[in-house]
């Protein structure tokens, strides 16, 4: 075990011990325990011969093989996970009983896998789409999901239509096209059919849908769910994560050229930061509304295309989750981890919002079929820290092994247990909502009005922000070939906002509407992105760098940007060391085809006494691919001069400077900005 795993001992690292296993250095066996003399040929009936039945390691081994796959999940198939603890900052017992949200002194272990929603496991990472961020707590009183997304809320207000909208979102039946885009015909008939979906729409068009990195999205348990004290009173609550990095994104032609220069580009990025110690950190939120004022909000407090404006309803910061360990092994961990919103610990209870309540019954049933029967629960990601007992028994791969005669409720053999705890005792007791009602297949009319919220983030847009949801429309609906769905889809935001549906229009051949809009004048300053955090941390600089370049000049700038806490990688012609005017020695990290400006936060280039054409013609590339992508770029030495034949020494968030302590004070303020939307790209 590594030295970073004995620090970070905790109870569940403790339980995932005693399965791990270290093959290397052993002898090879069967699975059977039998020493095996040869792993290379199999057994035949002299030299040419056919292999023989009689070859049970062949066997044995090809059969193993045969049945290594297991069905991918139906959605959020291509997910990346990490281990973690959150901690409390102040107790909750306010409002819960919940253990872990109410003693501060313990720190429970979590995993956490976020993931996309739409593509296959092999999909790439930087498509636009909603993103998973699914946490799972290993508290004593037992697993608590909070399963969520990066988006607020959902597309759609019944879970009945979920299978609907995912066949719309996933490739075409016939076709199978396009992958892990919803930038076709049913999706957008779909959307333009379902009008409740306007809400989440808007933010899967917005810059949250192509996130910069994991460690850079908000989380949000989408629903309103119920928090219950100990005296038994209710509120209601939905939950946030805030990135303590800040909430950040990529552009869209960047995320596109991303998907063909490295398609695990997040998984790359959350995994070394984790090696690197720079482990991703987000604090938890609560809003909380009590149960007696439910009927105060202009919307359903219950409807999950809805959210709850932060500056009406504050987000008190609770605790910390902080993502501090890598899996040792992803099929075992990552893709056998199980979620489910009903993995619920006292103190945390559900709502009416039909989607919940849909969702309470999808996730057991689609783990059947995903991990082969009912005992999912004792693979080892997936127990509990404490002990379990019940009177569950048997089916495919049972390992536990219950002894003796009784396994029924009630009983006297084993003097009727196991037995139900009172809620003193820490049982579990479902609130006791006051329910009655006729049985009736419909919507409540308070779930009615689909567009003030997506009006509502539309006004609490920045104008770059706009901009790039009129785009992000252009491009989804300049890819349908049915006009008549363009046409839906135009007239459907014509509710939500006519400048945006003029913009879009416009670009996509249709006669822009004139009437329409939206009387909501209402913004929310915290939906955009524009008012996060913003830090130079963790922001990967690429150095470029020709041989008799400015020595430890250079060097120092080096030095200087990695103190602020960025990660520079010097990048040249070719890999190896590079020699500086004073004899100082460089090491190449990447050629310039190894890496990619796409790849890349910033560009800062030193030069080099020593440049060859081709480096001067890379450099150019390098330097108009970040400058479209709005990144910081800086130069100091001969790399000035290559800012300068590249017309861009006087554009906004570029630093040219000759001495190297002003240059790295500059550059960290651009850095620090990430975009630098004030430049005329086209
Ligand atoms: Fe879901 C997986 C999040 C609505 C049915 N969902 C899944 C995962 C996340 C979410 C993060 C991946 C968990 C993991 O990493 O293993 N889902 C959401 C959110 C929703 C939502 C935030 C709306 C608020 N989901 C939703 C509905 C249904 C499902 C309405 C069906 C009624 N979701 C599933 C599923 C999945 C799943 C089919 C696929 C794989 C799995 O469960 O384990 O059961």
């Amino acid at each position: 075990m590594s030295d970073k795993k004995k620090v970070d001992k905790q109870s569940k690292d403790e339980q995932l011990e005693h399965y791990r296993r270290e093959d290397s250095g052993k002898h090879l066996t069967t699975n059977q325990g039998l020493k095996m003399s040869e792993d290379e040929f199999s057994l035949k009936a002299g030299e040419r011969g056919p292999t023989l039945m009689e070859d049970f390691h062949f066997r044995e081994k090809m059969t193993h093989f045969d049945h290594e796959r297991i069905p991918e999940r139906v959605v959020h198939a291509r997910g990346f996970a990490a281990h973690g603890e959150f901690e409390l900052y102040k107790s909750l017992e306010k409002y819960t009983k919940a253990d872990f949200l109410t003693d501060t002194s313990k720190k429970t272990p979590v995993f956490t896998r976020f993931s996309t929603v739409a593509g296959n496991r092999g999909s790439s990472e930087t498509v636009r789409d909603a993103r998973g961020f699914a946490t799972k707590f290993y508290t004593e009183e037992g697993n608590y999901d909070l399963v969520g997304n990066n988006i607020p809320v959902f597309f759609i207000q019944d879970a009945i239509k979920f299978p609907d909208l995912v066949h719309a979102l996933k490739p075409e039946p016939h076709n199978e096209m396009p992958q892990a885009a919803s930038a076709h015909d049913t999706f957008w008939d779909f959307i333009a059919n379902n009008q409740e979906s306007a809400h989440m729409v808007m933010w899967a068009m917005s810059d949250r849908a192509i996130p910069r990195s994991f460690r850079m999205m908000e989380g949000f348990g989408v629903h309103t769910f119920r928090l219950v004290n100990a005296e038994g009173k209710s509120h209601f609550v939905k939950f946030h994560w805030k990135p303590v990095l800040g909430t950040h994104s990529l552009v869209w032609d960047e995320a596109q050229k991303i998907s063909g220069k490295d398609a695990d580009f997040h998984r790359g990025d959350l995994y070394s930061s984790i090696e690197n110690g720079d482990y991703p950190e987000y604090e938890l939120g609560i809003q909380v509304i009590p149960e007696e004022d439910e009927d105060k909000f202009e919307f359903d407090v219950l409807d999950p295309t809805k959210l709850w404006p932060e500056e009406d309803v504050p987000v008190e910061i609770v605790g910390k989750l902080t993502l501090n360990r890598n899996v040792d092994n992803v099929f075992a961990e990552t893709e056998q981890v199980a979620f489910h919103p009903g993995h619920v610990v006292p103190g945390i209870d559900f709502t009416n919002d039909p989607l919940l309540q849909g969702r309470l019954f999808s996730y057991t049933d689609t783990q059947l079929i995903r991990l082969g029967g009912p005992n999912f629960h004792e693979l080892p990601i997936n127990r509990p820290v404490c002990p379990f007992f019940n009177n569950q028994r048997d089916g495919y791969g049972r390992q536990t092994i219950n002894t003796g005669q009784v396994s029924y409720h009630k009983n006297s053999l084993a003097q009727n247990t196991p037995e139900p705890a009172a809620p003193e005792e820490g049982g579990y007791e479902h609130y006791h909502e006051k329910v009655e009602g006729r049985k009736i297949r419909a919507r409540s009319v308070s779930f009615k009005d689909h567009f003030s919220q997506a009006t509502l983030f539309w006004n609490s847009m920045s104008e770059p922000e706009k901009d790039h949801l009129i785009q992000a429309f252009s491009f989804e609906l300049g890819k349908l070939e049915s006009d008549s769905v363009r046409k839906q889809v135009i007239e459907m935001f014509s509710n939500v906002s006519l400048d945006l549906v003029q913009g879009v229009a416009k670009n996509i051949g249709i006669t822009p509407p004139e009437h329409g809009g939206s009387d909501v004048t209402k913004s929310s300053p915290a939906l955009s992105q524009q008012n996060t955090v913003f830090k130079p941390d963790t922001r990967v600089v690429g150095v470029i760098v020709a041989d008799n370049f400015a020595g430890s000049e250079v060097t120092n700038v080096l030095e200087g940007l990695a103190d602020k806490g960025m990660s520079p990688v010097v990048i040249s012609t070719r890999q190896g060391t590079l020699k500086g005017a004073d004899g100082t020695e460089l090491t190449v990290d990447h050629t310039f085809t190894t890496v990619d400006p796409v790849l890349l936060d910033a560009v800062y280039v030193a030069g080099g006494g020593e440049q060859s054409k081709a480096f001067r013609k890379k450099v150019s590339y390098y330097l108009n691919e970040a400058f479209t992508h709005f990144k910081p770029i800086g130069a100091t030495h001969e790399g000035i001069q290559l800012l300068q034949d590249n017309e861009l020494l006087e554009e906004p968030g570029v630093v040219a400077e000759e001495n190297g302590v002003e240059f790295v004070s500059k550059f960290t303020e651009a850095v620090a900005a990430h975009r630098h939307w004030d430049r005329q790209v086209i």
